[in-house]
């Protein structure tokens, strides 16, 4: 590290105009969990949808009486009621989860001191979904958002059946966890929308799966593929999963020009009475990203680790595999603690060839929050990195790091997705990898 008087003097320009570059640059979120309000009641907004959030639900569990039935029978306001009391009334809000709020209301000009929460509803209450979501985009600097659309969701198709009136800043990704980790239930769901798989795994079943896969790809116009995957979760394995995998999604994706995300290591159910609270965290086998990565070099995969030990092994692999991009700081991961860490990990090991954050937000107003405070943390990261560089005898222009900064938050994904797009076969023979 330079010396103190240089660190101070380079260091302290650097970060004002980093920080100027960051706060102005516009957000490509690449996954949450926000729907186009043509979804209407899908797309969720609002002090109590803020407040209900499930991060807050398991940290307002951590004061007694732990009465979950109370809880679960009690309306989203008297569950907001609750949380309040308990995580912003009871102490001061702490957490990451608990400060955002405090954020986003501040930033939508609110006083959240008032702890009025009938005021604050009725703030709510005098808007549109649409108005919500310009205001909302424009004061979190956010350009667009990947939504996470499961066809198993019977919440959801229904609305994709009545062809929404669709919002283009709010961008499909086709969610398959049933098809890959349950695979008896899942193959009932194909059945009942047209695609009988059959009763066993063979050549009409993978007929079947890629005529589903093609069709909700083409409706919902789908950025990439996406599941979350289990800490075992194993590649190659004698399972269902590993087989639906070859033999039909991966052979899907490269077809159709989709990139496919893995966000590995969930556990899920860990304490079920907490429901969407109640799940944790496992390590996950990176092995299995590395025999995918190298036995299909036509797909590209973008990942994210729920495991603090795994961020290492999965910048590594992402060093050995051009067809692996890392993202995010996810979940358990999205404190400023870990997305320091993660990002100077990355920054140092793969430069700007990953994408930062993603907000996997699911209440819209939280989008504010969650590029404020990643925003902080990547201005911290990227004037340390550049005073390293200007010690190193390279200042970087104001357009260099603008490039750096839109590289990291959407740029290098976007460039990662164009070359997923399917090979043009010219004269029978696949053109080269870089040249398509
Ligand atoms: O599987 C996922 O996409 C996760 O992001 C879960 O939805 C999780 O509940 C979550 O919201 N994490 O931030
Ligand atoms: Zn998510």
């Amino acid at each position: 590290m330079p010396g103190y008087t240089f660190i101070v003097q380079v260091g302290s320009q650097l970060f004002s105009r980093v920080e100027r570059v960051v706060s102005q640059a516009r957000v490509a979120d690449i996954h949450t969990h926000l729907y186009d309000p043509g979804f209407h009641s899908l797309l969720k907004w609002g002090i109590d949808e803020l407040l209900v959030y499930h991060y807050l639900v398991s940290e307002s569990f951590r004061s007694g009486p732990w009465d979950y039935d109370r809880f679960w029978s009690a309306s989203t306001s008297q569950q907001a009621e609750w949380i309040w009391n308990r995580l912003f009334v009871a102490q001061s809000p702490l957490s990451e989860a608990a400060r955002g709020v405090i954020t986003t209301l501040n930033s939508l000009g609110l006083d959240p001191r008032s702890g009025d929460l009938a005021l604050l509803r009725q703030w709510f209450s005098l808007r549109t979904p649409e108005q919500h979501v310009e205001q909302v985009l424009e004061v979190a600097g956010v350009e667009s958002v990947c939504m996470t659309n499961s066809p198993f969701d019977s919440e959801e198709t229904v609305y994709w059946q009545r062809t929404p009136r669709r919002d283009p800043r709010f961008v499909g990704a086709l969610r398959i966890d049933p098809l890959l980790l349950n695979w008896r239930e899942a193959r009932l769901t194909l059945k009942e929308q047209g695609y009988d798989p059959g009763e066993s795994l063979n050549d009409a079943a993978v007929t079947a799966i890629r005529r589903f896969l093609e069709d909700w790809t083409r409706r919902i116009e789908s950025r990439y593929c996406m599941v979350s995957t289990p800490p075992e979760f194993a590649f190659p394995a004698e399972t269902d999963s590993a087989w639906i995998l070859e033999k039909a999604v991966l052979p899907h994706c490269r077809d159709h020009g989709q990139a496919f995300a893995m966000m590995m290591g969930v556990r899920r159910g860990v304490n079920p009475r907490l429901r969407m609270a109640g799940d944790g965290v496992g390590q996950a086998d990176l092995t299995a990203l590395a025999s995918l990565c190298r036995c299909f070099p036509e797909n590209r995969f973008l990942v994210t680790c729920l495991s603090r030990e795994c961020q290492q092994e999965l910048v590594i692999l992402a060093r050995k595999f051009p067809n692996l991009h890392p993202f995010g700081c996810w979940w358990f991961n999205n404190t400023p603690q870990l997305i320091e860490e993660t990002t100077t990990l990355r920054l140092d090991l793969l430069g700007t060839s990953f994408t930062f954050q993603h907000s996997d937000s699911r209440v819209l107003d939280q989008l504010i929050y969650k590029w404020k405070h990643s925003r902080v943390v990547l201005v911290d990261c990227l004037t340390q990195a550049y005073t390293r560089l200007a010690a190193s005898g390279w200042v970087p222009t104001d357009v260099e790091m603008e490039r750096d900064v839109h590289r990291l938050l959407g740029g290098s994904f976007n460039e990662f997705l164009e070359g997923a797009r399917p090979v043009r076969h010219e004269g029978g023979i696949a053109r080269d990898f870089e040249s398509r």
